[in-house]
């Protein structure tokens, strides 16, 4: 079989690419090692950017997201029992993000592959890259038992971090950058409403607390916790005890208890892989980046990439040339290295690590009132929030 795009992995960045290059006209084949439930199921992301939301205006995807999606025009930063808002919208000349969940995401982007007939191929066994430096790359992989091969132009590498296709560039070509954190975020989904009608990111003595939600019914909060912990080690009451003292005494007071139905434990990374483009693989979303998930921006990341990589890919098929590709590792990699400070520097202001001394604690705490305080400090947050132009 032949094709021109080989798209490996059906999260986000890879159905996203599978969407863009269907309404551009080019042919994809899509292979997932998982089942469609659960690459769809895994609760993961909830704020998108403008940007992403207007990715999914654009493949006509977006009306349950405009139904059900809840805009925030700004955010709340606590420090002990201190809260300020900061307003997005004017900081940013009325900017604002959306919260959808990213399970609701992979609902529509799934949903609308089978009516539009994208060839999304789940299940897709030892899946294997060759020849990716020729003109004639290929693609090997296992279906329903059988050896299957997929001859094709171009491989977009869409699967996450864990996948085969950062591997599969030279070593003597690949550069890593990376920071791993010495904590986690230990997450809950409970069917209560949420404590506040927007985020609260809390810095608090006890560590770093996050008031997020789904809808105006389902909550979503973390709290950070050791990497040592394991889930059985927090019951629901401990765990509703300690966000209720991270997040200090008023919000705290706001916060509805009930039953969680999902509860895990994340660890946080920063990490980046450079190029993202060896021969006729690209890379896009979690295959070449990581970022801690303070700043909301790893779907985000995701979502930009895929349109910055369709983009190259379209100029080669319209015969409009190879500059884009060409560009495609420089362009994204300047936009996610600002996402990776971005989000580094979010983290690092609002969690308590194993080192915080007394006096990284009172810097932590003058940086905060100082954001509190100024204009400038809360613009580059605010910008910087709600995403980043995508620059040429
Ligand atoms: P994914 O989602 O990991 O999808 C990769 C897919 O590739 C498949 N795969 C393979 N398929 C075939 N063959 C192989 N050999 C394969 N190896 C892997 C996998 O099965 C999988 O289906 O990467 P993608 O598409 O780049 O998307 C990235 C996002 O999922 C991720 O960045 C976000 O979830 C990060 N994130 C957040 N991002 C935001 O923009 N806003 C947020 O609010 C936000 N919150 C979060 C987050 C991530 C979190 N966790 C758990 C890491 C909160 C958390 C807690
Ligand atoms: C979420 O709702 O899951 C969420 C929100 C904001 C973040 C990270 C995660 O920064």
């Amino acid at each position: 079989m032949r094709t021109k795009v080989v798209i490996v992995g059906a999260g986000p960045a890879g159905l996203l690419l599978a969407h863009l290059l269907h309404q551009e006209g080019i042919a994809c084949t899509v292979l997932e090692q998982r089942s469609q439930d659960y690459v769809a199921g895994r609760v993961r992301a909830g704020v998108l950017e403008q940007v992403t939301v207007d990715l999914l205006a654009r493949l006509g995807l977006d009306q349950r997201l405009r139904a059900e999606g809840l805009v925030h025009t700004g955010a709340n930063i606590s420090c002990d029992d201190e809260v300020f808002r900061v307003d997005f919208a004017d900081l940013t000349g009325g900017a604002s993000v959306v919260v959808y969940g990213q399970s609701e995401v992979m609902a529509d982007l799934n949903a609308a592959a089978v009516s539009r007939g994208l060839d999304v191929r789940y299940q897709a066994e030892h899946v294997a890259l060759h020849d990716l430096d020729t003109n004639h790359p290929y693609v090997t992989f296992t279906e329903n038992g059988e050896a299957a091969r997929i001859d094709c132009d171009f491989v977009a590498g869409c699967d996450g971090y864990h996948g085969i296709s950062r591997a599969s560039i030279p070593p003597n070509v690949l550069q890593t950058f990376e920071k791993v954190y010495p904590f986690g975020w230990l997450g809950i989904l409970a069917e209560v409403p949420p404590c506040n009608h927007e985020l609260i990111y809390a810095s608090h003595e006890r560590g770093f607390a996050l008031a997020s939600m789904r809808s105006q019914t389902r909550s979503r909060y973390y709290v950070q916790c050791s990497l040592d912990d394991r889930i059985e080690d927090w019951s629901d009451d401990r765990f509703w005890d300690e966000l209720c003292l991270r997040l200090g005494a008023n919000s705290g007071a706001e916060v509805v208890r009930g039953p969680s139905f999902e509860k895990s434990i994340a660890p946080l990374r920063s990490f980046v892989a450079e190029p993202m483009r060896w021969g006729r693989l690209f890379l896009a979303g979690d295959a070449a980046h990581i970022v801690p998930p303070t700043g909301a921006k790893g779907l985000n990341l995701a979502a930009t990439d895929v349109i910055m990589l369709s983009e190259a890919l379209s100029d080669v098929y319209s015969g409009a040339g190879k500059a884009g590709i060409d560009h495609y590792s420089q362009r994204a990699l300047a936009r996610v290295w600002k996402a990776e400070r971005f989000s580094w520097w979010f983290t690092s202001l609002t969690h308590r690590f194993p080192d915080t001394s007394s006096i990284d604690r009172k810097l932590q705490a003058a940086e905060l009132a100082y954001i509190r305080s100024s204009r400038a400090a809360q613009s580059m947050l605010a910008e910087n929030y709600v995403g980043l132009p995508l620059t040429l």
